[in-house]
């Protein structure tokens, strides 16, 4: 996907993992995560403290086309867009969950059209098969905003993202393990992210790139859809397959693929982090915690807090304020 004018939107280092960190903590979360948002939203280029809630003073009806609730991050995510698009900050918010199933998050989006929303907001499951939807949106003259995952359609069919760079996640993963594991004989499994989805491509792309030229062997790569499930039972299925011997690194694209494979890798009798190595993305809180235990290697930031940046959109293109198409938020 070609995204044009792009901005990179860029956050403290250290207040983006602080924020992310805290995101992923739980229930005492909230009021520093919402601080630390606040933080993130005021550094854009835009935001919307500056707009209007509405014309009319009415609450802006939003719906929400959430992807489900895969991960840890997804429901950091998921507290995130709540807190933002409050009552309290002048939104009606209809919130949608497809369970990962694309099919029923194109029909949340139509059902939102139909409602006559003043806006969607979604998080698509899936890269392609969005082309139809956003056209009837359009010809509804709803404005869609789209938030961490991105879409294969003409970037005209949609008024922003924001989101993180998932293929540098990627590049970040595989140059830790060049480093680490690329000068000697190393054999991989990937646990890959849901098959079409933006992230799952796109950080396969980045490390892929990163470990090229290395003695880093790709030996299987199955998709585990992001869940903790998923994780154990492919991992399960490589142990099967190729032995606990026969394996020396996992490269899972999320954390909770990463700890399901923990759980596969110890029940095989194997020492998760010293036996076989295990890199991940996202740093979510049960993620950091196998990290601190030595049972993962290493882990690239995914910042989940993305709430006040996508309402700060939603408010903006309603007003007719400009906005970029793309809002890179910095990962750590
Ligand atoms: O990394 C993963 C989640 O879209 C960035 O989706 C998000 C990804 C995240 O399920 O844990």
């Amino acid at each position: 996907m070609v995204l044009i004018n792009r901005t990179k939107m860029i956050v403290a280092g250290v207040a983006t993992m602080a924020l992310a960190l805290t995101a992923c903590g739980g229930s005492t979360s909230s009021s520093s995560s919402s601080a630390a948002a606040s933080t993130a939203a005021s550094a854009a280029a835009s935001t919307a403290a500056s707009a209007p809630a509405s014309t009319s003073g009415a609450p802006i009806k939003v719906g929400f086309a959430q992807t489900g609730s895969e991960s840890g991050w997804r429901s950091a995510n998921t507290e995130s867009m709540k807190e933002a698009f409050s009552a309290a900050n002048g939104f009606d918010l209809t919130f949608n969950a497809a369970d990962n199933d694309p099919a029923a998050q194109i029909a949340a989006v139509r059902s939102f059209i139909n409602q006559k929303v003043d806006a969607i907001v979604m998080s698509p499951i899936v890269a392609d098969g969005w082309d139809g939807v956003l056209k009837e949106a359009a010809d509804a003259n709803i404005p869609v905003v789209l938030e961490a995952r991105t879409v294969s359609a003409p970037d005209t069919l949609f008024a922003s993202w924001v989101g993180l760079d998932f293929k540098k996640e990627g590049v970040t993963a595989g140059t830790w393990a060049k480093e680490q594991y690329g000068d000697t004989d190393t054999k991989m499994v990937v646990l890959e992210g849901t098959t079409g989805s933006a992230p799952a491509n796109d950080r396969a792309a980045g490390f892929d790139e990163a470990i090229a030229g290395s003695k880093i062997q790709k030996i299987d790569s199955q998709t585990g859809d992001f869940t903790r499930d998923g994780g154990k039972k492919v991992m399960e299925g490589f142990l099967q397959k190729y032995g606990a011997d026969g394996i020396d690194l996992v490269f899972a694209h999320n954390d909770d693929m990463a700890l399901g494979a923990i759980e596969a890798i110890e029940a095989a009798g194997a020492v998760p982090g010293k036996d076989i190595n295990i890199i991940s993305i996202d740093a979510v809180h049960d993620g950091m915690a196998a990290l601190a235990a030595g049972k993962i290697n290493y882990i690239v930031e995914c910042n989940p807090l993305l709430g006040e940046l996508a309402a700060g959109l939603v408010k903006d293109v309603l007003a007719g304020n400009p906005v970029e198409k793309a809002i890179f938020v910095e990962d750590g």
